[in-house]
């Protein structure tokens, strides 16, 4: 079954991890190689709206699916960001957590990663050529299935 993520409909292929009350898709357009998404399966548009159990699995999930993505990309770090609200740079209407493998140098300054997460999907709008092709983010998706 597909999944309504704020305004998108998330086909069930590039969603590569379910828990009982989240679950983890691949990015359409990654900021770095292995950004992904975790968000509660619930629709929620605030963080403060969610319940206590389902901000425990959420983050519970956060940690499992950066561990893999982390090992899978040759990362040695991980930024976890969460843009809850518009101010705070939030687009789409669902609650999520980017999780972004980080390596020495793939930013010149450290800090730019949030610079380029605030610009990254919004340069996309009416742009869907700028996307990742479905075909790509369903050959990532079941690639990182396969470490759960
Ligand atoms: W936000 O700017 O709301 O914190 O982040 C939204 C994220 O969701 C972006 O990283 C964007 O690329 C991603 N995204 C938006 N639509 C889809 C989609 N249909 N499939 C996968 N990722 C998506």
């Amino acid at each position: 079954m597909s999944f309504l993520f704020g305004q998108h409909l998330i086909k069930p292929s590039v969603i590569f991890y379910k828990s009982p009350l989240s679950l983890a898709l691949v990015n359409r357009k990654p900021v770095v190689p292995g950004h992904v998404l975790v968000c509660p399966m619930r629709s929620a548009n605030r963080f403060k709206e969610l319940r206590p159990d389902e901000v425990g699995d959420l983050f519970n999930t956060v940690q499992k699916v950066a561990t893999v993505v982390e090992s899978h990309f040759g990362g040695t770090s991980i930024t976890i960001s969460l843009q809850d609200g518009p101010e705070a740079g939030q687009t789409v209407h669902h609650v999520h957590v980017h999780i972004l493998p980080r390596r020495a140098g793939d930013f010149s300054r450290n800090d730019q990663v949030y610079e380029e997460l605030e610009i990254h999907d919004k340069e996309c709008q009416g742009h869907s050529e700028k996307w990742r092709s479905e075909e790509e983010m369903e050959t990532e998706a079941a690639i990182l299935k396969k470490y759960f």
